[in-house]
């Protein structure tokens, strides 16, 4: 059997992990076994010329440091202010500088360098995410010949998107040299036929199979899952409600998220005020959890989005609050993956409202969590991938904040039968397309891509 070797980022080293890549992932090499490999975190001045190897784990780890001026372009720069915010719908947000590319280019020439002496010829190897695009073209100049896939994590743009990136046609380039390119929608994939579609020297053969500058790619749709049975028992063993219930009589509708500008936040919480605004009885009778832990917080944009919760948390809550009750609660910092699931089966509504996302991952757990015989509703985004899947969710658009807080009036109202009957259906899609089901279609597909 071929081994796996994973490529990511980031590798989790310590403490528990809240992204939602490296939760997934996690769960994946758990049960396949084989090498796991990222950055550890660390920043030097003069990182070592070698994987340094970790203990500890039911796979192998292996991490590599970088150079804070690496670290600045390759991650911060292109990766976080030029790929993220152009593939999240938010070009505006990007900020694109030379040295960024040129960092990003580097910094995968350099995995790439320190990988090929661990491969061995029957490795898989899987490439994660939107950081390490050019990585199969960097492995294949050094002459390794394994299947490489790549999977992204967060939505492809559209060809007005790509337009806007300083290297549009490189893009392709560098997805060109893997033998799979995997989606976690079909609007992802949609999205990278027609922005290919400018290229000279493109075609689709069929309807996953491309051929770029002379290379043939294969392609597919893989909507990334969580460890249901896991979080279902994790949920049902916390004890977190008792402590919940103590602190407050409301309702509560929760919010998981990083603190992150495409995840919105603050359309949540004006549709939140919309609905206290609209109707007084629910004063002191509904609360919202939102736990936004830290990220990427070197770039602007991210000092920009905690600036303006904080600011619109403070305006509600002034607004609002009694002396009795506060309407929101914010959290800006992570809190343990058991308390989080308990959290989830207090709330009786969760909120998945991102205005772009590649699936999201908290709509699966949120499921997950509830209670079946008297389970909470999940009012969800048509723009999180997860919609393509949950579609007895209340589906809404989040720029559109009276549609919102209607959502949150029918959620509060639904009854027992009806929050059943969704809930069932929602359960069997996050139980039968879990983490487990993801990593093996997709591991199959990257098996069989040359065939
Ligand atoms: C990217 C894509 C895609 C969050 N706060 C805490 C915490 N979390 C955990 C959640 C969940 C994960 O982090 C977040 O995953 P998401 O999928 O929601 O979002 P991203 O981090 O943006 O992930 C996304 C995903 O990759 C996988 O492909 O779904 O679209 O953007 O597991 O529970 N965990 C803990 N404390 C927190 O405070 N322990």
């Amino acid at each position: 059997m071929a081994r796996l070797v994973a490529v990511s980022n980031r590798i989790p080293l310590g403490d528990s992990p809240s992204g939602g890549l490296v939760v997934a992932l996690e769960d994946a090499l758990r049960t396949s076994g084989g090498l796991w490999v990222g950055f550890s975190g660390e920043t030097t001045e003069t990182p070592a010329d070698d994987l340094t190897f970790h203990e500890g784990a039911a796979f192998g780890r292996a991490s590599f440091d970088l150079t804070a001026e690496d670290h600045d372009s390759y991650y911060l720069g292109f990766s976080n202010s030029v790929l993220w915010p152009v593939c999240h719908g938010r070009a505006d947000l990007m900020r694109i500088l030379p040295e960024y590319l040129e960092g990003y280019r580097r910094v995968n020439e350099r995995i790439a360098r320190l990988l090929v002496p661990h491969l061995r010829e029957d490795d898989h190897i899987w490439v994660q995410d939107y950081q390490l695009f050019p990585l199969a073209q960097e492995l294949r100049k050094l002459g390794v010949t394994a299947p490489i896939g790549h999977f992204l994590h967060i939505p492809f743009p559209g060809p007005t998107d790509c337009g806007t990136l300083p290297n549009p046609d490189e893009l392709f380039t560098w997805l060109s040299y893997y033998d799979l390119a995997g989606f976690q929608t079909q609007r992802d994939l949609d999205n990278f036929a027609a922005s290919a579609r400018s290229l000279s020297d493109f075609a689709r053969l069929s309807d996953n199979h491309f051929r770029i500058a002379g290379r043939d790619m294969h392609t597919g749709v893989f909507p990334i899952g969580i460890d249901t049975e896991a979080f279902i028992a994790e949920a049902q063993a916390a004890r977190e409600e008792d402590r919940m219930r103590s602190l407050t009589g409301a309702q509560i509708m929760i919010g998981v998220d990083r603190l992150d500008y495409s995840k919105g936040i603050p359309q949540r919480f004006r549709a939140f005020q919309a609905l206290l605004d609209g109707d007084p009885s629910l004063t002191e009778r509904v609360m919202l959890l939102q736990i936004a832990p830290p990220t990427r917080e070197a770039v602007d944009a991210y000092q920009q989005i905690r600036e303006e919760t904080e600011h619109l948390a403070g305006r509600i809550n002034g607004q609002f609050a009694t002396v009795n009750w506060t309407p929101i609660r914010f959290i800006h910092r992570p809190i343990p993956r058991n308390e989080l699931a308990g959290l989830y089966r207090q709330a009786r509504i969760g909120l998945v409202t991102p205005l772009a996302d590649g699936m999201n991952l908290v709509a699966k757990e949120y499921v997950a969590a509830q209670d079946p015989a008297d389970p909470g509703v999940l009012i969800l985004s048509r723009f999180a991938g997860a919609a393509e899947q949950l579609t007895e969710a209340l589906i809404i658009n989040p720029h559109d904040p009276t549609e919102m807080a209607q959502a949150m009036h029918q959620a509060i109202d639904m009854g027992l039968e009806e929050r059943q009957a969704r809930h069932a259906a929602l359960l069997r899609c996050v139980m039968e397309h879990d983490v487990g089901w993801w990593s093996r279609a997709y591991l199959d597909a990257l098996a069989h891509a040359r065939d």
